[in-house]
């Protein structure tokens, strides 16, 4: 029998590797140690594979297009998939698979850590000592903001969201949110959260948290009309996707003090970060490493695996995201 042809678009543990070696005739490439490959040696490698497991490469019409008929599935190692067009995989008959729940608690703990990092001047703390600055002990040193006391403003309030909110009142913040469907007031009642309109939200939070996928809709959202409405003694912090902020519109309330800071841990053209942010003191960067604990990581990695051994060779699939594909025949 004719083994099945997968393209494997990631780092895999050997286990992992030597399971899908089992199955499949695999073809590897390493995206930590290789780059993400571009959209046309990328389309190359999409060919005649019948499923993709795939990290950080953007996988669009054209490619599932051009795998019309092959192509049964692509199992994305993220929760967010707006790496993938979903509607022209669906048209196509294309299963897509993502990571939810496996990175839920990592994703709120960095969240809260961003919020504390930028309140705090953790960094900045952390550059100082490294510079061999921290001589005697002055007591107007690093002066920072309050945790507990003050507004979380989280936009995009998802299963994360929820858990974060539960973090921040251990800190004895004040939680408000927006999204567009709003949570029943029972709910929202138990979490001790409030719905604000986002205008409002803006205006009020100390700390403004995106946790909302990035959507046409969400692309954007914060930009210098929203900067315009935040407190200038207001942080912004982005853990969603990169484009759901107007990075340049960031940098120009930075200069000009419209807000006290941000941590970011996505950007705008990742992995490309604004030079403009580097020189900036009150601006916390990490690297897209919110769900990166080691546990964390090989769940989502097997979670995905999981998704397209299911979709290949049958089985329940664990996490769908167009689970109307199933239902068709072709
Ligand atoms: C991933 C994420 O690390 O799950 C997501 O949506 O943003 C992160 O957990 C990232 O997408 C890697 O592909």
């Amino acid at each position: 029998m004719n083994r099945l042809s997968v393209l494997v678009h990631t780092w895999v543990p050997d286990d992992l590797r030597a399971r899908l070696d089992d199955r499949f005739d695999a073809d590897y490439h390493d995206v930590f140690a290789d780059g993400l490959l571009e959209p046309g040696p990328l389309k190359e490698r999409f060919r005649d594979k019948a499923g993709v497991l795939l990290l950080g490469s953007y996988v669009g019409e054209e490619i599932l297009d051009a795998c019309a008929g092959t192509l049964r599935v692509v199992a994305n190692i993220a929760v967010g998939v707006d790496n993938i067009d979903v509607d022209a995989a669906t048209r196509n008959g294309v299963l897509v698979t993502n990571t939810p729940g496996v990175l839920d608690e990592p994703v709120a703990d960095m969240s809260m850590a961003m919020v504390l990092a930028v309140g705090r001047r953790l960094a900045e703390g952390d550059r100082y000592v490294r510079a061999g600055r921290f001589r005697t002990y002055p007591f107007q040193l690093l002066w920072s903001a309050d945790i507990g006391g003050e507004t979380l403003g989280i936009i995009g309030l998802g299963r994360i969201g929820k858990r974060v909110a539960a973090r921040a009142q251990g800190f004895g913040m004040k939680v408000c949110y927006h999204k567009r469907s709003r949570l029943p007031d029972d709910e929202a009642a138990a979490l001790g959260v409030e719905w604000r309109d986002l205008p409002d939200l803006l205006a009020e939070a100390k700390y403004v948290l995106l946790l909302c996928p990035l959507t046409p809709e969400t692309r954007h959202l914060i930009g210098a009309p929203e900067f315009a409405r935040m407190r200038s003694d207001a942080f912004l912090v982005n853990m969603a996707r990169g484009p759901v902020v107007h990075e340049q519109a960031l940098v120009e309330a930075l200069r000009a003090e419209e807000i006290a800071g941000a941590a970011l841990d996505v950007y705008e053209f990742e992995p490309k970060v604004d030079p403009a942010l580097w020189e900036m003191e009150n601006v916390v960067l990490t690297p897209h490493i919110a769900s990166a604990t080691r546990t964390t990581r090989l769940a989502m990695i097997d979670l995905a695996a999981r998704n397209l051994e299911a979709a290949l060779t049958g089985g329940d699939i664990p996490t769908p995201v167009n689970p109307e594909v199933l239902k068709r025949s072709f």
